[in-house]
């Protein structure tokens, strides 16, 4: 019997999206729960595996460590291409699929690392409520900037649900949350009310985000 995986994650956190990707992919995983941006003794716990200290942090069978929420969801889609939760390489759409899976890693979800305390950009903490204001306004932006380019279908690449709408609907619930969401993605935010509802998520999002 294959060893299950080890997911370093959290309620509330980038670490969902890893979760419903499992869920829909039926593959088993232990969960090592620790909110990191919030209790240190969460940070230390997973420093070992990954001194980044962040989750989602993802153990595989053999003991190899991935980090990057971004690759992790790529590469368990790309593993399970019977579950089509990710366009093959040769597919057209792999190219906005790469390419906005990447934006939200790299443009939207690395600025939330400031947030927790603001020392960590050399900002004084009396800096605080203008530095975070700043990055949310900074995120809405990226929102709106993805929302114009992207030509979403039933789902935001069209026809098949992916991984990237996983991604985005976990993204999308942390500052500047759903409501300013809502309001710049339009388009976006039609398919990610229906990612919310989806039948076999409904259990997870419902105790993964129990406060929304
Ligand atoms: N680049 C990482 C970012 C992960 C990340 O920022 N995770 C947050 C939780 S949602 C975290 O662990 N923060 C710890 C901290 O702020 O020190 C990824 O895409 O997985």
């Amino acid at each position: 019997m294959t060893a299950p995986l080890t997911l370093y994650g959290a309620a509330g956190s980038g670490s969902v999206a890893v979760e419903a990707t499992l869920t829909l992919l039926g593959l088993p995983y232990q969960l090592i729960e620790g909110a990191t941006w919030a209790e240190a003794a969460a940070r230390d716990r997973v420093a070992p595996t990954n001194p980044m200290r962040q989750i989602p942090t993802l153990l595989l069978p053999g003991g190899e460590v991935m980090t990057e929420s971004a690759a992790l969801l790529i590469y368990l889609a790309d593993l399970h291409p019977e579950a089509r939760l990710a366009p093959c390489p040769t597919d057209p759409l792999r190219r906005p699929f790469l390419r906005w899976m990447l934006y939200v890693s790299s443009a939207i979800y690395s600025l939330h690392w400031i947030k927790p305390d603001v020392k960590r950009i050399g900002a004084p903490e009396s800096a605080r409520d203008a530095v975070v204001d700043a990055v949310h306004e900074r995120i809405a932006f990226c929102w709106a900037n993805m929302d114009a380019r992207l030509k979403p279908g039933r789902w935001l690449l069209g026809d098949e649900l992916s991984v990237l709408d996983l991604y985005v609907a976990v993204i999308s619930r942390f500052g500047p949350w759903r409501k300013r969401f809502y309001a710049v993605a339009p388009r976006m935010a039609e398919v990610i009310r229906r990612v919310d509802e989806e039948p076999r998520l409904a259990a997870l999002w419902r105790e993964r985000f129990p406060e929304d």
